[in-house]
């Protein structure tokens, strides 16, 4: 921002007294994003000015969440301002930390999917790539989780401010959305085409955030969409005061629902509303003939939620642009790829036909179309019925929106090599033998510029000296650290650093949420969306195993240990809202046992975001990554956790495999069952949770003590959770795995007795995250799918 400490002090203080005489840290928080944003704006306008002169293909990621979290912070290290403002606000007498506490955290998205496109949004810009983000407006983000009683309650999250927001209005590219209507054959100038008459339209604009690219000058544009009411003719007979409320609904709020597919109608208006606006967005400011989009244009759909951005662009090429359906067909599917991350039925979407009929009357006539042409195609081959049912996008009066989206892309990808081939092998075989050329992978990464050089200052700091910076250029280049991870006085420095990180940490909780935290003990984390297959369950019964063994057994006095949870139910998910409730209950019982409480901490971190995140990863000693073997499709957090020097203790399962291919097995603390096991269990049917009972004394007490209501309080009980595991067959095979987790623990604390073996084992993992930085995945993907080209910032 300034070629020097003084010059920044000079301006900063200049720009504060024109304000008022009161100094507040509201004042200087103001007054340096200020100051920022002037910086940004100009790198902005060059790097827009750069593109536009240049002529180099633009990518789009369409995605229905972007989980920034706060970025002053990030800007200024990005701007390699951070340092020098630093300091120059502590001679003023100010924190940058205190700072940076002033934000509010825009929860634009929910966990995984939705911090990945911010990470991917890092590393486009960071690596000079011309790639931008497309996404919604919410005015309320993801809820804000506060316990009642244990319990999970949901407040609304108000991101978006009367005044002050730092996002640009840019009124003069609004475009307008069209919902329900006729379609109907008129003639045109250019022959017979399709007009929607009567439609309801409702206006899309633009707001624009800066993605600032590290050490440079690229700032690339992430553009979210306002829904308003249009200036368009109103049908006569509709009623306007309806109109006005449903469309302040479209970018009211985030759909809180992970992994499930929430099914709802207002969703459905959501997703078309960011594929029409962006699309129209990216066809109205073209600077080439509309034939050659593929050439200049690549659009990345994050999952199925954008997915109708397929029959989007067709009706846009054939209904506007006057092309023939085989053009169009021919351009969309060689612009548009698409990101599968799950291969969970239940987070399948499927929409009724009906419902796209009545809502999205063209695009259903599109879809139609597109499936007609499939099907016929297929004719030729002898196929069983099971096969044909997989390849068909419509079916029963349902359309499924993978099936859509893997016919009209050019590529599929998973998210990780084990997922990647779960899709090609079972999930999605049928569709990866019609286009064996589609599907590949490309597994996630995390960016290490937030995630280690912000989150964790001082390990970047020690790896910084230790193997010189190019690390934060080439993150592969951490592999150096391996030549120290056993050099007695670095392992010494890493050991100091992870205790400081827990003060950090411990500090902020006690502030926060007024719990108090033994900063000797194992700080064993478990933080992420809650989930039947993430197995938090599995977490809590160990717990109070271990708490049952302290009691039984006067020799069992185990290293001190705290387990953090932190993470939220979607609202409607009863079971986990319940192991919410559970964790709570067992957390009182645990915390308030005189003697088992010196062994035993249980915190839940209340509303678990990307801020808290920031506070808790660099503070790990253990990483628990425990879902159910061919679940999670990759994972990130794994990673996050990984960067920071905490141990896996994990499956195989997602991108784990591939932390164990990097670090060793021996670095790791490996369990439980494999993908092909889970999957022949569901295919077969044959686990029975009632022979785990029976053989293993210890989980039979477990099971016999919830049945009692021994862990229950007042009026709560466990008996939902109990009846999945005993009587709906225990679905994520908790029970399965939980004496092989049990064993994994006791090796891990065997382990953590050694404290300079434990610190090596940390030091070589962070040696081996570098594979894992976003940028590695970026630059994966521009090679293979975008074909982008580097354009360097000129500065
Ligand atoms: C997550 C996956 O569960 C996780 O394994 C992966 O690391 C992450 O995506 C990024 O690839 C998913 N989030 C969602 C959210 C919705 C629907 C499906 C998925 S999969 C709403």
């Amino acid at each position: 921002m300034f070629s020097s400490k003084e010059e920044f002090k000079q301006s900063f203080v200049t720009r504060m007294e024109h304000k008022g005489l009161e100094k507040t840290s509201e004042l200087a928080y103001e007054t340096l994003w200020e100051m920022m944003q002037e910086w940004i704006q100009e790198r902005w306008n060059r790097t827009s000015q750069l593109y536009k002169e240049n002529g180099e293909k633009q990518l789009y990621y369409f995605s229905i969440e972007f989980l920034i979290g706060r970025v002053l912070g990030q800007n200024l290290i990005n701007a390699d301002h951070y340092n020098l403002v630093k300091e120059g606000l502590e001679e003023l007498g100010f924190q940058l930390s205190e700072l940076e506490e002033l934000e509010t955290e825009p929860g634009l998205g929910n966990g995984g999917l939705g911090r990945l496109a911010a990470c991917f949004m890092d590393s486009l810009a960071s690596l000079e790539l011309p790639g931008h983000g497309y996404g919604l407006r919410y005015k309320g983000g993801l809820f804000t989780q506060h316990f009642v009683d244990g319990y999970q309650t949901e407040q609304p999250t108000q991101w978006i401010q009367e005044e002050n927001n730092v996002d640009i209005r840019r009124e003069e590219l609004a475009v307008d959305i069209p919902y329900y209507g006729d379609p109907q054959l008129v003639m045109g100038l250019d022959g017979l085409k399709v007009k929607v008459e009567d439609a309801e339209w409702v206006k899309a604009v633009p707001y624009d955030l800066p993605v600032v690219g590290a050490n440079g000058g690229t700032v690339n544009t992430l553009r979210l969409w306002q829904a308003e009411v249009s200036d368009r003719p109103f049908p006569g007979n509709k009623d306007y005061a309806v109109y006005q409320s449903e469309t302040a609904k479209i970018t009211d709020r985030l759909y809180p629902e992970d992994s499930l597919d929430a099914g709802k109608i207002l969703r459905l208006k959501q997703q078309y509303f960011l594929c029409s606006a962006s699309l129209q967005n990216i066809l109205n400011y073209r600077n080439f003939a509309v034939e050659t989009l593929p050439d200049n244009v690549a659009i990345q759909i994050n999952d199925t939620h954008p997915a109708l951005a397929i029959p989007e662009l067709m009706r846009l090429l054939v209904d506007e642009h006057a092309l023939s359906w085989e053009e169009a067909w021919g351009i969309t599917t060689r612009t548009i790829s698409y990101t599968n991350h799950t291969i969970l039925e239940e987070a399948m979407e499927k929409w009724d036909s009906r419902l796209i009929q009545s809502l999205l009357p063209r695009i259903y006539s599109i879809i139609e179309e597109i499936d007609r042409r499939f099907k016929e195609s297929l004719e030729q081959q002898t196929m069983d019925e099971e096969s044909f049912h997989k390849l068909s996008i419509i079916e029963n009066g349902v359309i499924k929106m993978a099936v859509l989206a893997v016919v009209g892309s050019y590529k599929v990808n998973g998210v990780a090599k084990l997922h990647t081939e779960i899709l090609k092998k079972r999930e999605m075989k049928e569709l990866n033998e019609q286009f064996p050329d589609k599907f590949h992978n490309k597994t996630n990464g995390i960016t290490h510029r937030r995630w280690l050089l912000k989150a964790n200052r001082e390990l970047s700091g020690l790896i910084s000296e230790t193997i010189g910076t190019q690390w934060i250029k080439e993150p592969e280049r951490l592999k150096e650290l391996h030549y120290f991870a056993q050099n007695h006085s670095f392992l010494q420095e890493f050991q100091a650093i992870k205790s400081l990180k827990k003060d950090h940490l411990i500090h902020h909780l006690q502030r926060d949420q007024n719990v108090i935290v033994d900063p000797d003990s194992i700080f064993d984390i478990h933080i992420k969306r809650f989930h039947g297959y993430k197995r938090q369950l599995m977490n809590i019964l160990h717990i109070q195993m271990l708490y049952d063994r302290i009691k039984r057994d006067s020799t069992y006095r185990p290293y001190p240990r705290t387990f953090f949870f932190g993470g939220k139910a979607a609202p409607s998910y009863h079971f986990a809202k319940q192991v919410i409730k559970m964790i709570n209950t067992v957390a009182a019982k645990v915390n308030s046992d005189p003697l088992v409480r010196k062994h035993l901490h249980i915190v839940f971190v209340e509303n678990y975001n990307v801020t808290q995140a920031e506070y808790l990863i660099p503070a790990a000693d253990v990483s628990e990554q425990i879902s159910t073997a061919s679940k999670e499709a990759s994972g990130t957090g794994n990673m996050k956790l990984m960067m920071n020097g905490a141990l896996t203790i994990g499956t195989f399962d997602g991108a784990n495999v591939e932390i164990f291919d990097q670090v060793g097995k021996e670095n790791a603390f490996v369990f439980g069952m494999r993908a092909e096991q889970v999957m022949e269990y569901e295919k077969e049917q044959s686990y029975n949770p009632k022979d785990i009972i029976e053989a293993d004394p210890e989980i039979a007490q477990l099971m016999e003590e919830l049945v009692k209501g021994e862990w229950t309080e007042g009026k709560t009980n466990v008996d939902f959770i109990v009846e999945q595991l005993l009587e709906d067959g225990d679905p994520y095979f908790v029970l399965k795995d939980i004496r092989s987790y049990s064993k994994a623990h006791e090796q891990l604390l065997e382990v953590y007795a050694q404290p300079e073996k434990w610190a090596e084992m940390c030091v070589k993992n962070i040696a081996a995250s570098g594979i894992f930085s976003s940028d590695r995945t970026i630059q994966q993907y521009s090679d293979d799918v975008w074909h982008l080209t580097k354009i360097p910032s000129v500065h």
